[in-house]
């Protein structure tokens, strides 16, 4: 943008995992970049901003009433609303928003420069080419994934896609293959035959023409991967600039985004170093009562200290989070069971934290990265047996102790595993404490990230 007008348009889509790191780089273009922000939402979503919106006041909101979908139940804006699966009517509900984004845009006597706006978002593409301004995709996810949610995206009507039920990727860096059933979940619930899916397609694909990308990820990590984007995108264009939480983090290590939760933090206080586990499945996943007892029992089995974010299972009979009868009077001496918000971040970079029961997604990912802390991995859907592979055989930082989104562990065999985690010194330890220096190195002054943010703050 030019010195005199940087007013820029940030547009988040409504998912934790996907709001959190924009809201990260929203705070730091904020704190040091000059630029007059706006930032758009629906009515529903404003109060996520809250944190970000009192730290930085000169922030504006531009709220847009959410668009009527016959997918969704009236009310809901934001994925956690509906559960599972929740993204296809959000995206195809929000695409409705261009033309009330083009009028506010005209009589605004000072309109935007440039938008930045999520890579669900591929349709705000258009809308870039038609206001006649620069739009920058915003990634949070690996750029692994970024390269094979373009593949499928590519090939998906083709015959051979159609049929093998293994994918060889080999225009990809170290030719990975995966699984049908371990693609993303929008790539698995494609279907041909209807319109709103096509139009979907051609806007993730159309992420790839924006003026620049910005991915939540650093070159350490994901070298061969975001060079290999870079080729395809050509240079200037792709930013790595994460991991975003730290980036949005001031002097003092505060990131006004990713509050607190006191309560706990006094709990663990009183832990001996690396002697917790934490689980937590991210903000979208519901777990059947089978999972949620299966979990239950090996946590009990493990005699470990544990913190638990539990949510409301997948079931239709009420609003019960499976929690066994008993279970909570049983380990009150050494488990905590969370039941609302909790800051991830805030925990996972406590000393007493020495493991991470995840599912894999990519923002829980980079958090227990920048932590040193190793991964217990349960990959389940959408991004989540991408990223496994690569904590488990790329990275060597986790260990794998399920997989898929209905599988139940072994309740005997989850508590061995949890258990041997935290009482011994493993490769897997030693290997995330050194990635935790290479990412911390990434967002220093002259670490790659830093350059990054500088190069796309001046581009
Ligand atoms: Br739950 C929960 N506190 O209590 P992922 C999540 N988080 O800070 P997901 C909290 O939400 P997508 C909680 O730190 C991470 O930044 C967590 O993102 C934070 O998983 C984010 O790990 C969750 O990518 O993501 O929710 O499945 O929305 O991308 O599907």
């Amino acid at each position: 943008p030019s010195a005199t007008n940087r007013h820029v348009l940030v547009f988040p889509y409504p998912a934790q995992g996907h709001m959190l790191p924009l809201l990260d780089l929203t705070n730091h273009l904020a704190s040091h970049g000059g630029f007059t922000i706006t930032i758009l939402v629906t009515p529903k979503i404003l109060p996520l901003l809250h944190p970000l919106l009192q730290t930085h006041p000169s922030i504006q909101t531009l709220v847009l009433p959410f668009p009527s979908h016959p997918k969704l139940p009236v009310g809901a804006e934001h994925v956690s609303h509906i559960g599972n699966h929740g993204n296809f009517p959000i995206m195809t509900a929000l695409r409705q928003l261009h033309d009330p984004i083009v009028e506010w845009f005209s009589s605004h006597p000072s309109p935007p420069v440039a938008i930045i706006s999520d890579f669900f978002l591929g349709w705000t593409q258009c809308l870039a080419d038609h206001l006649q301004i620069p739009r920058v995709a915003f990634y949070s996810v690996s750029s692994l994934l970024v390269h094979v949610m373009n593949s499928c995206w590519v090939h998906i009507k083709t015959d051979c896609f159609r049929s093998s039920p293994v994918i060889e990727f080999t225009e990809i860096p170290k030719s990975p293959s995966f699984k049908k059933e371990q693609l993303p979940s929008l790539v698995k619930q494609y279907q041909d035959s209807d319109p709103d899916w096509n139009l979907l397609r051609d806007d993730v694909l159309a992420n790839t023409c924006s003026w620049a990308c910005v991915v939540d990820t650093f070159e350490n990590l994901d070298l061969e991967y975001l060079d290999h984007l870079r080729k395809l995108w050509g240079e200037g264009r792709v930013f790595g600039v994460g991991p975003l939480h730290l980036i949005g983090a001031a002097k003092d290590g505060r990131n006004p985004i990713r509050e607190s939760s006191s309560e706990i933090l006094t709990w663990l206080d009183k832990c001996p170093d690396d002697s917790v586990v934490y689980v937590c499945f991210g903000s979208q996943k519901q777990l059947s009562r089978q999972q949620v007892e299966a979990l239950a029992s090996g946590l009990e089995k493990s005699g470990a200290r544990f913190v638990w974010v539990v949510k409301t299972i997948h079931e239709t009979d009420g609003r019960s989070n499976g929690i066994p009868v008993g279970f909570e009077d049983r380990v009150s001496n050494r488990g905590i069971l969370v039941k609302g918000w909790v800051s991830q971040v805030a925990i996972l970079n406590h000393r007493a934290v020495g493991g991470f029961l995840s599912h894999c997604g990519w923002n829980s990912v980079l958090e227990s990265i920048a932590s040193g802390v190793m991964v217990l991995g349960w990959p389940m859907e959408a991004d989540q047996f991408i990223n496994a592979r690569l904590l488990v055989e790329d990275w060597g930082v986790a260990v794998r102790i399920c997989e898929g989104a209905n599988s139940v562990p072994e309740s005997e065999e989850l508590g061995k595993v949890i258990a041997e985690s935290l009482s011994r010194d493993s490769s897997e330890k030693m290997k995330a404490k050194a990635l935790k220096r290479e990412a911390v190195g990434a967002v220093r002054p002259n670490g790659s990230s830093w350059k990054d943010m500088q190069a796309f703050i001046y581009k």
